[in-house]
């Protein structure tokens, strides 16, 4: 077998290359690589004015590079961009369909509004005893309103129970009733309030004692007290009926009816007195008094 020197040579040459690739001075191999893509925002840059003979793209759904821009990449219109315009259009609604809306589309012709300030709402007074209801009303274009621009109506009566800004009125029969205010524009438009009392019926009340007295326990005090009811007019005799309330405990006193002299014992008495319709409805007042020893 001859030794082919030249051969050896070129085995040698290509050995030391793979072996010690700095050896040759002849190329930069650390600037080769000098991108990598991850992203499609990378794309660009890559792209722009490199040297790059390595580019790896790690992201393989991305687009492929390319040296001019891909029309494909511009914002285009999405399905989601088509359903909010679609959306948007739907909503000019140009074709008012109710009262609400006309009036709304009414420019400078907004309702004036009418609130009732008393009573309390859920307050009670007797059957036959007069109510004060007061009321402010007020309209945009127009001001204050007053007079015959505002009206009162209940659901106990069928026809207008008065017009201006307060009404006094009696209510019955008994139980709970709607009163309504409502103010009206020079427009016809109207804004109102609705509050609920209640008509008191049986209704009862004591007359004496006055509430808040202090007695002396080993006297008799003298009381008295009225029960009526807009079915059965007065009530009395076991119609009428006292209790005493003291430190929790609840007592009869010893006589029924509209009057009569009865001890309490010592301490503060809450003193009620029960008045019963022939229907079985029934409505209480209560004082306190403070019995001494
Ligand atoms: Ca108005
Ligand atoms: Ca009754």
């Amino acid at each position: 077998m001859s030794f082919n020197l030249r051969a050896f040579a070129l085995t040698l040459s290509v050995a030391l290359l793979l072996f010690c690739p700095a050896c040759d001075d002849s190329s930069s191999t650390s600037a080769d690589i000098i991108a990598v893509d991850t992203s499609l925002s990378d794309t660009t840059a890559a792209q722009d004015g490199t040297t790059a003979d390595i580019l790896v793209d790690t992201s393989p759904s991305d687009v492929p590079l390319q040296d001019t821009p891909d029309p494909d990449l511009a914002p285009l219109d999405t399905p989601a961009d088509v359903t909010a315009q679609d959306t948007a259009a739907a909503e000019v609604d140009t074709t008012p369909d109710t009262i609400a809306e006309d009036l709304a589309l009414d420019v400078g012709n907004t309702p004036p509004t009418c609130t009732i300030t008393a009573p309390l709402a859920n307050s009670g007074q007797a059957y036959d005893s007069e109510w004060t209801f007061v009321a402010s009303a007020t309209d945009a274009e127009d001001g204050d309103l007053n007079g015959a621009s505002v009206e009162w109506t209940g659901d106990f009566a069928t026809v207008v129970l008065g017009e201006g800004l307060s009404l006094t009125i009696v209510i019955n029969p008994g139980g709970p009733h709607q009163v309504t205010c409502t103010a009206t524009d020079s427009d016809g438009n109207t804004g109102s309030d609705t509050l609920e009392v209640i008509a008191l019926s049986p209704f009862a009340e004591i007359w004496h004692p006055g509430d808040g007295e202090t007695r002396d326990s080993t006297l008799a005090v003298p009381f008295s007290g009225r029960g009526r009811d807009l079915e059965d007019g007065a009530l009395t005799g076991a119609s009428l009926v006292w209790t005493t309330t003291v430190a929790g405990v609840t007592t009869p006193l010893a006589f029924t009816g509209e009057t009569f002299n009865d001890s309490l014992p010592p301490g503060t008495n809450v003193v009620t007195l029960t008045a019963t319709d022939s229907d079985g409805n029934t409505h209480s007042a209560s004082i306190t008094l403070t019995m001494t020893p």
